[in-house]
């Protein structure tokens, strides 16, 4: 193309865009100054009240993001998930119910850094051009949040955003991360051959307790669960959710279910809390009924995470809390799905994705019965391993993960004719399970759902599931470097290839315990590098675990 026609067609181009509508809006939505924002794994997440531009300006994205997709339905999910209160975020997800494609992050990195409504329209001009952006089909965009106090605010910025954009929105008000993956997905869906449920809240828990019903009839609990809500948004979606189905086939107690007040989400409750601290909420064995054996789970502030945990004694005692994880969650659906499909005769595979942070005992455990792949951490990443499976069981040790099944998978199962009763039950468990998992994004209630469903098919209570294999000791520590840019990782983030040298200091040190492994990486939502260690030998996890961290703090000097 000549010059002056590249120039034509790119002003062509900031011609189709609202500019002077953005020009306007963005004397709002100024960036806070001095500050670098980075959409990452997990969206932008940083403190609340200085987010309201980035969420402004991701609005613009998702409107284009709809256009590029047809016209399909995007979502903006106003969350921190697991942070404390203070912090907010804000994530894109994309019209199959998924992340948003990775190729448009580093647009939305640039937008919500631009320093001026010139330099955001040229962002926005560039990923237009770029990703061949038809600017006149409609764009469709459903936003939803949850229950922290800057959500309203943060709402009314994105709101803002797709007005310039003059986008057709949907409010789909407080939700769970998951809620707002499903309500894209079955709206995109509607009408097809892969209708994925009513896209409504309703429909949403309609098809979760009707396909929790049919695998669990003739099997009424014999415990009540208890519930630790994080004080988030899944306190308000257990409670929908019980309206659906009865207690005779489901006995919870939701505690932590406190979203009024001020500072409690995620404050010394939640799966992050119970996973990184390894113990109980806090304040819970002083509650009434908490006692030896009882089940007990916990979601996190945007209920896609769920940790299970149970006590072998007193409450009061440490030792007492044993921990089922996302490993323990994945070894336990995996296998119980793996048989499944042996029994029905469906010539699937059932395959599991795991990152490096697995204990090693689980994927010795699920690799002497599913083929097992290492990602690096950053739900995309499992998310897409597991995409390669029939049957992708995959789940982060912090508990987030879910089970794809993929297209030819589920049509196998429903094509089969059972060869016996055992296969024709088998098969119909199958089809139950497929409506049952929400194969978005991980789901604490349709996970939680899920582990009731095969703790009760195979009569287990938790001690039962947890004998499948014991955790090696396990430690994860956090080490503030000057720069966390300069460690760079391989393998799926098990091995350092920069600052040069410090991989093999740390083998020498691994070397030197028995049945040990340790891994650096940079966290991608934290100013940090992570240290995991795992050693055979529970007196010596401390001692590798220091030793490590003190090799990163040494090389970061
Ligand atoms: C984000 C990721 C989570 C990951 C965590 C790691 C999503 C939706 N969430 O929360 O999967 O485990 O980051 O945090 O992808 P880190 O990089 O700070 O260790
Ligand atoms: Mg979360």
């Amino acid at each position: 193309m000549s010059l002056p026609s590249a120039i034509s067609a790119a002003a062509a181009h900031t011609e189709g865009l609202p500019t002077m509508l953005i020009e306007e809006a963005y004397k709002e939505y100024p960036k806070p100054e001095g500050i670098k924002f980075t959409y990452g794994t997990a969206g932008i997440r940083t403190k609340g009240d200085i987010l309201q531009s980035s969420c402004f300006r991701m609005a613009l994205i998702s409107a284009l993001r709809s256009k590029k997709l047809g016209g399909k339905m995007v979502g903006v999910m106003v969350t921190a998930s697991h942070n404390l209160e203070e912090d907010n975020g804000i994530k894109a997800i994309d019209s199959r119910g998924e992340m948003l494609e990775s190729s448009w992050e580093p647009y939305c990195t640039e937008a919500v850094n631009a320093n001026s409504a010139k330099e955001l329209i040229a962002v926005l001009d560039q990923l237009v051009k770029t990703c061949k952006v038809d600017l006149s089909v409609p764009a469709l965009v459903i936003y939803g949040h949850d229950t922290r106090p800057t959500c309203p605010m943060l709402v009314k910025a994105v709101v803002e955003g797709l007005a310039t954009m003059g986008a057709t929105v949907i409010d789909a008000g407080l939700k769970t991360t998951p809620q707002l993956h499903y309500l894209v997905r079955a709206h995109n869906t509607q009408g097809t051959p892969d209708a994925y449920g009513e896209p409504t809240e309703m429909g949403y828990y309609d098809k979760l307790s009707k396909a929790f019903a049919k695998l669990v009839a003739g099997k009424p609990p014999k415990t009540t669960l208890v519930v630790d809500c994080a004080n988030g948004v899944g306190a308000y979606a257990l409670m929908q959710l019980q309206q659906h189905i009865p207690e005779s086939l489901l006995k919870v107690r939701a505690l932590r279910t406190d979203i009024k007040t001020r500072g409690a989400l995620n404050d010394g409750c939640g799966a992050d809390y119970v996973k990184t601290n390894q113990r109980l909420p806090l304040g819970l064995e002083k509650e009434k009924g908490i006692e030896a054996g009882q089940r007990l789970c916990s979601y996190d502030g945007d209920a896609d995470r769920i940790v299970y945990y149970y006590l072998r004694g007193p409450p009061q005692q440490k030792e007492s809390f044993r921990l089922l994880d996302g490993d323990k969650i994945a070894s336990l659906a995996a296998d119980h799905l793996n048989d499944l499909v042996k029994r029905a005769g469906v010539a699937i595979e059932v395959g599991c994705v795991q990152t490096a942070y697995a204990n090693g005992s689980s994927t010795k455990y699920l690799e002497q019965r599913v083929p097992v792949t290492c990602t690096p951490t950053g739900v995309k990443h499992l998310h897409h391993a597991a995409e390669r499976y029939d049957v992708g069981v995959y789940f982060e040790a912090n508990g987030h993960g879910t089970i794809l099944f993929s297209s030819e998978a589920q049509q196998k199962i429903h094509e089969t004719s059972p060869s016996s009763p055992a296969a024709e039950d088998a098969l119909e468990q199958l089809k139950s399970l497929i409506d049952l998992i929400n194969q978005t994004v991980g789901d604490a209630l349709s996970d939680m759902l899920l582990v009731e469903v095969i703790l009760r098919t195979k009569d287990w209570d938790c001690q039962e599931w947890d004998s499948a294999y014991e955790d090696l000791p396990n430690k994860l520590l956090k080490v503030n470097v000057k720069d966390r840019f300069m460690f760079v990782t391989e393998d799926a983030e098990r091995k350092l290839v920069k600052p040069e040298g410090l991989q093999a200091k740390i083998d020498e040190l691994v070397a030197k315990y028995k049945d040990a492994r340790s891994f650096v990486r940079p966290s991608g939502t934290e100013d940090c590098v992570r240290v995991y260690a795992e050693a055979g030998v529970a007196g010596e996890l401390n001692s590798l675990a220091n030793g490590v961290a003190k090799l990163v703090a040494d090389f970061a000097a």
